[in-house]
């Protein structure tokens, strides 16, 4: 008896210990950054609660939030930190943003301190009750140098966690106790690589079969200039469209994507979509220069063609699919019979007429179905429909052999 009764106060002082003193967790991380101008980078501060049903809430207290930022990046400007928008109620969020230039007993030489003070803590009961894996945005926060751009440098963002003051520290009511729940080990920074990176232009020099002659172009014409992950599922990241010169044959591209492997992709109206050589592209570390006319290996699959000393993309390719073939040929071969002006995507020289000068190319390339060489095989991402010039109904058989006498295709998205 005297033992039952131990057990039950026993059992009874651990259940009232355990819902009482249980800290709730948390992971509070740095993400979504983005440079929305050369000079000016924001980032969000987002807390997340994590172990719901073991903490029986975690009602937020307040917080104070301190980074450390590599000085270089001001590129001789001055920087100023300005908090954006907030998930929490004005008085929940933490105040003073400011700068604080680090001697060396307070950080590591050569950083700043980026600085934000906690908020008056409201009393137990009047915090903010943070919801169950959901991330709540504490403050998107911008930084910006009065130069014209950041220096293209890393920023080395790191949270301050631990002495010398100040550092990071979060607080929560644990029953009605203010209470310090810091836990420096899950605070993060989501920021892949996490360089600034000051927009860069890509140069391409691109020949189109269809439209050089003595290595310059008949006309300038414009390009589309795809840059895509160099790694499976090959996704485009940045793309434009660019004014192909007719003298230089270049196009240029303006992206700031962060440094790494890109495969540069060219599509123009009536062309086959050529990509750069396999392995893609060492971007993100300056301006960048990529040929396609210097040699037949510069495009994925060897897929160009030597006119003059240019190598060229394929030119025929009408309907904007990943070959060319009858379908494209019958687009031609239509315009051609009704004298279609010069204007007409079935015109591939440039000139004034669609006549037998494009039917010859068109011709050409069909008869040896040129077709999109990529680092994927054979057919291209379905996405990619939603870039080509037009889509056309195949279901109707392709016949090599007798080109001229195919029926002509339903357009189904003109
Ligand atoms: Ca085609
Ligand atoms: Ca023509």
């Amino acid at each position: 008896m005297k033992t039952t009764i131990f057990l039950t106060i026993a059992v009874v002082l651990l259940i009232r210990s355990s819902a009482h003193s249980q800290n709730p967790t948390y992971i509070l991380d740095v993400n979504d950054g983005a440079l929305v101008a050369p000079n000016i980078f924001e980032f969000d501060i987002e807390m997340t609660w994590t172990n719901s049903g073991v903490a029986s809430n975690f009602e937020y207290a307040g917080g104070q939030y301190f980074f450390n930022i590599d000085t270089a990046i001001k590129n001789g400007g001055t920087l100023s930190y300005i908090p954006q928008s907030s998930d929490l109620p004005s008085n929940m969020r933490p105040r003073g943003p400011s700068i604080f230039l680090n001697t060396v007993t307070t950080g590591p030489p050569g950083t700043y301190q980026l600085r934000l003070a906690v908020n008056t803590f409201p009393g137990a009961g009047s915090g903010f009750n943070m919801p169950s894996n959901t991330a709540i945005k504490i403050y998107r926060m911008r930084l910006t140098t009065t130069s014209t751009s950041f220096a293209n440098v890393p920023i080395n963002l790191n949270w301050r966690n631990a002495l010398p003051n100040p550092f990071t520290k979060i607080f929560a009511y644990v029953g009605t106790t203010n209470t310090d729940i810091s836990t420096p080990l899950t605070h993060s920074i989501s920021i892949p690589g996490f360089f600034v990176n000051v927009p860069y232009t890509i140069t391409t020099k691109i020949g189109i079969e269809g439209l050089a002659m003595n290595n310059v172009h008949l006309r300038k014409d414009s390009v589309k200039i795809f840059i895509r992950d160099s790694a499976p599922p090959y996704q485009i990241l940045d793309s434009g469209t660019s004014m192909l010169d007719s003298v230089t044959l270049t196009a240029t591209k303006v992206t700031a994507l962060t440094p790494g492997n890109y495969y540069i992709v060219i599509k123009h109206r009536n062309s086959l979509e050529t990509w750069s050589k396999p392995g893609g592209e060492p971007l993100g570390n300056g301006n960048y220069f990529y040929d396609f006319t210097s040699s037949a290996s510069q495009a994925y699959g060897n897929n160009l063609i030597l006119k003059g000393n240019t190598y060229c993309i394929y030119s025929g390719n009408i309907n904007g699919d990943d070959i060319i073939d009858a379908e494209d040929l019958i687009y031609v071969d239509n315009d051609v019979y009704n004298y279609a002006p010069g204007t007409n995507i079935t015109n591939l020289n440039g000139d004034q007429i669609v006549d037998i000068e494009d039917l010859a190319i068109c011709e050409k390339n069909a008869r040896a179905l040129r077709i999109v060489q990529w680092p994927g095989g054979s057919l291209l991402p379905a996405g990619d429909l939603t870039f080509r010039t037009r889509n056309f109904n195949s279901n109707i058989s392709k016949d090599v052999g007798d080109m001229f006498t195919g029926s002509k295709k339903t357009i189904v998205n003109p």
